[in-house]
């Protein structure tokens, strides 16, 4: 048990490492010198080009800036960053996913195309299966037939029951018939992988929310998760994906994919600063076990220490 978890652990500190060396180092660079308004405008420069937006690359400055005021020049400014990052992961989301009466869970994984949501739907049934769970997947990417094979692959792969449709299909219709299926087979989680869509398309916005309203048909308190999968190296651009979605289907959390390839882990801050949409799985690699649960304390650790 104590293994698995430093293992989770260990998993977190490799996923920020990017983040950590390059950010971290920066950090020290910048707090190694004396504290005058130069330093904290660099300061300012380096949170920026970490994700963490300008308003709160701002908040952190001030917050550093009040404790140096009052710790003294000298003090650990590290401490305050890590402080601060704390204390805005601390505040309770404003979002949090339907409690499951009755099984089956419903969990639809949403976001643009490429962004990892085939992946991350087939790692995250890796996770529940290893559980215990009897889980189902759902192919809701009908657009390419290249996406149901994708999550086929997957699914034979991991041994997990798959209910695909034709391509070109309804994606409404293949989950539908995943949920009626669950019921009769008595699988205790679904995860359904949808078609990647932009933002800036309307009507395939609107098409995830007819899915949303043909699962509340079936399974009246779901889906009980909606997880928008952003991939961390697409930067600041993550946050307006993350409103849209939201928008068209509330979000009940965020799954942050590419970690591995990206020294941007700030945009975790970012979001949850302005949103308050928890992330609530980390993807560090294409293999199934690089994911992990997001845990806020190591990520802040690996960030600032
Ligand atoms: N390095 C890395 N690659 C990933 C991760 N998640 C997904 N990928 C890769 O990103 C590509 C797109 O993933 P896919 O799941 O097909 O994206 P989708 O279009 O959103 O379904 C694939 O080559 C995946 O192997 C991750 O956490 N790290
Ligand atoms: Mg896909």
């Amino acid at each position: 048990m104590f293994g698995l978890l430093k293992s989770g652990l260990n998993k977190i500190r490799r996923a920020f490492s990017k983040t950590r060396s390059i950010l971290g180092d920066k950090i020290r660079a910048v707090f190694s010198k004396p504290l005058d308004e130069e330093t904290l405008d660099e300061l300012e420069q380096v949170l920026f080009e970490a994700d963490l937006g300008s308003t709160l690359a701002l908040e952190f400055v001030e917050h550093v800036r009040a404790y140096a005021r009052k710790n003294g020049l000298h003090s650990d400014l590290m401490v305050a960053m890590k402080n601060h990052a704390e204390e805005i992961l601390h505040k309770p989301p404003h979002v949090q996913g339907n409690p499951v009466q009755t099984p089956p869970k419903v969990i639809l994984v949403v976001g643009v195309n490429g962004s990892g949501k085939t992946t991350s739907t087939a790692k995250l049934a890796k996770l529940y299966k290893d559980q215990g769970k009897r889980v189902l997947l759902a192919a809701g990417d009908t657009f390419r037939a290249a996406a149901i094979e994708q999550l086929q692959t997957w699914s034979e792969r991991l041994q997990i029951d798959c209910i695909k449709g034709k391509p070109g299909g309804d994606p409404s219709a293949v989950i539908f018939d995943a949920l009626t299926a669950a019921k009769a087979r008595g699988h205790e989680v679904i995860i359904a992988d949808t078609a990647g869509r932009l933002q800036s398309k309307t009507d395939l916005m609107q098409e995830l929310s007819k899915i949303k309203r043909v699962i509340e048909k079936v399974v009246p308190e779901g889906p009980h998760e909606i997880y928008l999968v952003l991939d961390a190296t697409t930067g600041q651009n993550a946050i307006d994906q993350a409103k849209t979605f939201n928008a068209f289907t509330p979000l009940t959390g965020l799954i942050l994919t590419k970690l591995d390839g990206s020294a941007k882990g700030g945009i975790i801050l970012s979001i949850y600063h302005l949103m308050g949409i928890p992330v609530r799985y980390i993807g560090i690699g294409e293999g199934v076990y690089d994911f992990t649960p997001f845990d806020p304390e190591s990520y802040v650790d690996a960030l600032f220490s």
